[in-house]
């Protein structure tokens, strides 16, 4: 059984608490931290875990064998240092810090203490649909990728939720999934701006077309749309030199009635994604024990971090940004 402390009980920390100790096999929840004592105290009722408000507290509990941090993105450097100087097994929710540079300062402990132990909670890596797409690239049968289709709608968002938002909170997952599919590196990013919804509200930008290239000359096009108002609504399609690979829709009845035919579409990542979100919980529980960590690192939470930065920058210059890291892959990730 893995001990596991849980840091930040919010709605998505009491869904993974739940996912935990109801759903995954081979780990228990021992400890749960929020520096709101009330919401650790109602989210523990669900494991019967010990409570702390200080998340440091909680990573120096003996019993905690791993952690699993859940706190708002802005909050995660210090725990993940900490962990990292404890020798601990971490999961940490995406994004794995706010800036790049706080990144670099997580990629840089874990280099140094020469452990690999920070997986980050890309969960798209672990979706049935892209693990297909990437099974049938990986298989050599359609030559080589030369672009992607991609789309990135959600019914709405909050009021609170503007332009710069599109890239860190939306598209950030097509920015981590994208590259790992076709196994290629960012090189370039551009923004543009079509005709804004009338759904939309001054301080955002709704849709945007985001445009990547690839090291290897790849583009991608991703379309964020987040008030597209009919669904939430993750397309992808992979066109190669003998062959185009589309990732499969969710699968629902279709439905003929009154001369008319229908099916479903989601209306959130939490049902979308669903069992991808079990499956890379139950896959880091899995391999806590082994030498490397076979999902998301700490690196690719740093990409992401720069490449988000390239597009934020390309959205108010209007330009071609180039996407470059401060460093090169270490050795230790490759
Ligand atoms: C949200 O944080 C997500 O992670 C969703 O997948 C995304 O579609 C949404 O736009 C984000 O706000």
């Amino acid at each position: 059984m893995l001990k596991v402390g849980v840091i930040g009980c919010g709605g998505m920390g009491r869904d993974h608490i739940k996912r935990l100790t109801n759903k995954i096999q081979g780990a228990e929840v021992v400890a749960v931290s929020d520096v709101m004592e009330e919401s650790a105290k109602e989210a523990a009722k669900i494991c019967n875990a010990r409570v702390y408000t200080n998340e440091l507290e909680l990573i120096a509990d003996p019993e905690v064998e791993a952690v699993f941090i859940v706190s708002p993105g802005f909050a995660h450097t210090e725990p993940l240092l900490a962990a990292i100087e404890a020798g601990k097994r971490v999961f940490c929710e995406k994004p794995l810090a706010t800036t790049a540079a706080d990144c670099l300062k997580v990629v840089n402990a874990e280099v140094a203490a020469g452990k690999h132990l920070i997986q980050t909670g890309f969960m798209r890596r672990y979706d049935k649909g892209y693990m297909q797409v990437k099974e049938a690239l990986d298989s050599g049968n359609y030559g080589e990728p030369l672009m992607l289709h991609c789309t990135h709608r959600n019914p709405e968002v909050g009021t609170n939720y503007n332009t710069p938002m599109a890239v860190h909170d939306t598209a950030i997952h097509e920015i981590d999934v994208l590259h790992w599919l076709v196994d290629d590196e960012y090189e370039s990013a551009q923004v543009i701006m079509p005709r804004i919804t009338k759904y939309s509200h001054s301080e955002l930008n709704d849709p945007q077309i985001m445009l990547l290239r690839t090291k290897k000359g790849v583009c991608i096009d991703v379309e964020v749309f987040v008030n597209c108002k009919f669904g939430y609504d993750i397309n992808c399609e992979v066109v190669c030199e003998d062959g185009a690979i589309k990732m499969p829709e969710p699968a629902y009845p279709y439905i003929r009635k009154d001369a008319r035919l229908s099916t479903t579409i989601d209306t959130d990542c939490f049902v979308r994604f669903k069992d991808a979100y079990d499956v890379e919980v139950q896959d880091w529980v899995d391999k806590a024990g082994e030498e490397v960590i076979s999902g998301p690192t700490a690196w690719d939470g740093y990409l992401a971090a720069v490449t988000a930065d390239a597009l934020v920058k390309a959205q108010e210059s209007g330009k071609i940004e180039p996407i470059i890291t401060e460093v090169e892959k270490p050795d230790f990730y490759k």
